[in-house]
This record gives C-alpha cells, sequence and structure tokens, in this order.
C-alpha cells in the first residue's frame, strides 16, 4: 500500500519534450502560477509527491504534540501552562487541516495513519528528541516553530491549492508559537545563572535538530528537483537552511547565549553566516527509525489511536443510528 500511495517511481525532471500533451498543458499551468485543485487532471508522480509530504507534514503535527504535551503538567505558571495548551491544541489543529488537504488527493486519514502505525511513513526528525527541561519548551517554540515558519511561509505559494491554503491558516499560528517560546527563552536567559544555564543546554541540544528540520543538503535531497519543477516545493532545503541560520544568529546573540557551533562566522561576500553542517549520518539514523525517542514517540500515538476506537465507534453507530431513523421517518 505505501507503494502504491506515497512512493514515486522516479524523481528525475523530465524535459517538455518527454512529456505527454497532458503533461506539458499542466507543467505549463504550473509554471504560469497557476493553483491546482483536486478534481483537476494532475500527474500520478504529483499526487503521490504532494499526498507523501503532505502527509508527513500532517503527522509531524500530531507527533509533534508530544514533546511538549509533556510539561503542560508541569509549567512554571498558571498563565505558561495555558499558553502551552494553546500551543499544543494548534497543533492537533494544524494536522487535521493538512490531513483534510491531503484527502482531496484521494487518500483517506486512516490510511495515512495506519502508514504512520507501520513506520512506513515519515514525520519530522525534530520530534524523536527529548524535551528535559522548561528551556527546551522554549527552544522548541523559538528554533523548531522558528524553523518551521522558515519552511512555511513559501510553502503558502505551493501549487497545491488546498495545501497552499492550509498553510496561510497555520502560518498565522505558528507565527504566536515562535513568539512565546523565545518568551519563555528571554525570561530564561534573563534570569538566575541556573536559568541562563538552562537556557544555553537547551539551545546547545535543539541546534543541530533543528537545522535537520530542512531535510538532507541538497546534493542529497532526492525529491527537490522535481518538487520544485512542480512548484511543491519552492526553495530547497540548504537555501532555507541558510536563511534560519541567518534569523537565529542575532536573536541567539539578543538572549546573551552562544550558538555551539565554534565555525560560526558572518560571511560580508555572501551577506550570511558560513556555519557547520549538523552531523548527517546522526540525521539518516533519526529518519530510520533509530533516534533517541523513535519508539516512545510511535508507541504514544498507536496507544492513543487504541484508546480512542471505542469513541470513534461510538460516533459511527450514532451517525448510523440516525440515518435509519431518518429513513424510517420517509
Ligand atoms: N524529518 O528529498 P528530500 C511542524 C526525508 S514542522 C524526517 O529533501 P523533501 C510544526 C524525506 O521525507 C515539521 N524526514 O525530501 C510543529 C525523504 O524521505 P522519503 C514538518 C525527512 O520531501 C512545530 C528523504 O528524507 N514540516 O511540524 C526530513 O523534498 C512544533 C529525502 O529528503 C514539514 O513537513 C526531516 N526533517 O524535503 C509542530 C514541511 N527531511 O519520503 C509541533 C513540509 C527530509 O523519500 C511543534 N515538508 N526527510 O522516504 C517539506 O517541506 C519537505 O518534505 C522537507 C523534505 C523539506 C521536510
Amino acid at each position: 500500500m505505501y507503494a502504491q500511495l506515497v512512493k514515486t517511481d522516479s524523481d528525475r525532471v523530465r524535459g517538455l519534450d518527454e512529456m505527454s500533451a497532458e503533461e506539458r498543458a499542466f507543467q505549463e499551468r504550473i509554471d504560469r502560477g497557476e493553483k491546482i485543485e483536486p478534481k483537476e487532471w494532475m500527474p500520478e508522480g504529483y499526487r503521490k509527491t504532494l499526498i507523501r509530504q503532505i502527509g508527513q507534514h500532517a503527522h509531524s503535527e500530531i507527533v509533534g504534540q508530544l514533546p511538549e504535551g509533556n510539561w503542560i503538567t508541569r509549567a512554571p505558571t498558571l498563565e505558561r501552562k495555558a499558553i502551552l495548551l494553546a500551543k499544543v491544541q494548534d497543533e492537533a489543529g494544524h494536522g487535521l487541516y493538512l490531513y483534510c488537504a491531503a484527502e482531496t488527493l484521494g487518500v483517506s486519514r486512516d490510511e495515512l495513519i495506519e502508514l504512520l502505525h507501520a513506520g512506513k511513513m515519515k514525520y519530522s526528525s525534530i520530534f524523536n528528541y527529548p524535551t528535559l527541561t522548561w528551556a527546551d519548551i522554549g527552544a522548541v517554540g523559538w528554533l523548531v516553530d522558528g524553523a518551521a515558519i522558515m519552511n512555511q511561509v513559501p510553502l503558502q505559494r505551493t501549487s497545491f491549492g488546498p495545501y497552499s491554503r492550509a498553510m496561510i491558516r497555520i502560518c498565522k499560528e505558528e507565527s504566536f508559537h515562535q513568539r512565546q517560546g523565545y518568551d519563555i527563552m528571554m525570561k530564561m536567559a534573563k534570569g538566575s545563572p541556573a536559568q541562563k544555564a538552562m537556557a544555553q543546554d537547551a539551545l546547545n541540544r535543539f541546534w543541530y535538530p533543528a537545522l535537520m528540520m530542512f531535510g538532507p543538503s541538497d546534493k542529497d535531497s532526492v525529491h527537490s528537483a522535481q518538487s520544485m519543477a512542480w512548484k511543491i516545493k519552492i526553495n530547497t532545503n540548504d537555501e532555507l537552511r541558510q536563511k534560519f541560520v541567518d534569523q537565529t544568529v542575532p536573536q541567539a546573540h539578543y538572549l546573551g547565549l552562544t550558538v555551539p557551533d565554534p565555525d560560526l562566522k558572518w560571511n560580508e561576500e555572501k551577506g550570511g553566516y558560513d556555519f557547520s553542517e549538523p552531523d548527517w549520518s546522526e540525521f539518516f539514523d533519526v529518519i530510520a527509525g533509530n533516534g533517541p525517542c523513535n519508539t516512545e514517540r510511535l508507541n504514544a500515538r498507536v496507544k492513543a489511536w487504541e484508546d480512542g476506537r471505542w469513541f470513534r465507534e461510538a460516533l459511527v453507530a450514532h451517525a448510523d443510528k440516525r440515518a435509519a431513523a431518518r429513513i424510517a421517518a420517509e
């Protein structure tokens, strides 16, 4: 089923002269900047690429609730608790918009969730790292949501209409998420020496995993070329990573924290920072299922799905009863 739904046969970008008339007309619409809507003709590879990317994105939002959800009961004040609760609820909403967008491509939410639970569909590598302290919740909001925004703002212009519209709404909420994270970091970094040390430790542990969120370096990105030709992706992984570093380093300086990269240096010529690449072997290990929390995250999702089974069945039974009553009354 995985191969049928999401595995694209080849990500080699074909020239217009290699395309059928239908494919060429489609590519020309993309090139003109037109949005593609669900009922319109699209190449099978385009559909599968979108199901893979939107599905992975939806799963990330849902799995992404876990590291922060872990801290709702331990947030230091009532206000912080209310804010965190609202943020985690937003992530659930984002997951639902994205599953709906994927469903318009002819795949059901149940199928996508089954693939996630079977370990056959991915979710973002970042959520396989633990949140050990309250400062980690600040670092997640600041860095993880910051990276998510950097990636998602261009996706508002993605070529598939339902994905683009979902992204517009999601981005508005993500900017609040990022600011609440930075606000936590400000409090910690300007607090007692122990709090500042905690903030620095959180930055140390989340810096490279945040850089990995943008995906492998361009030379190892298998899907970028075709996804960019179809305007599913607007930027390459490395372009967005660079923009993220350039935006985030001054924010770290403002906090009085040190980015854990001895080779980080402003490069006047390129107008951006030179920085060290993440350890890509760690990234590939994490996405292969061997990160610090992969098993815990997946088990938590499977348990939640099983625990909610009675409720889903009750909803269907209730809908069936109402439908039967309506038919009987006609
Ligand atoms: N994690 O050829 P590429 C959030 C996989 S934000 C895991 O470059 P592509 C908000 C990739 O799937 C996080 N796997 O792939 C939040 C492919 O494997 P496959 C979610 C990754 O698709 C904040 C292989 O590596 N955001 O959740 C990752 O062109 C706080 C080769 O890579 C999105 O999903 C990774 N980081 O580019 C929630 C944004 N990177 O499928 C809660 C939409 C790559 O062939 C709390 N997605 N892989 O088996 C995208 O923009 C793209 O899919 C990329 C990857 C850029 C992530």
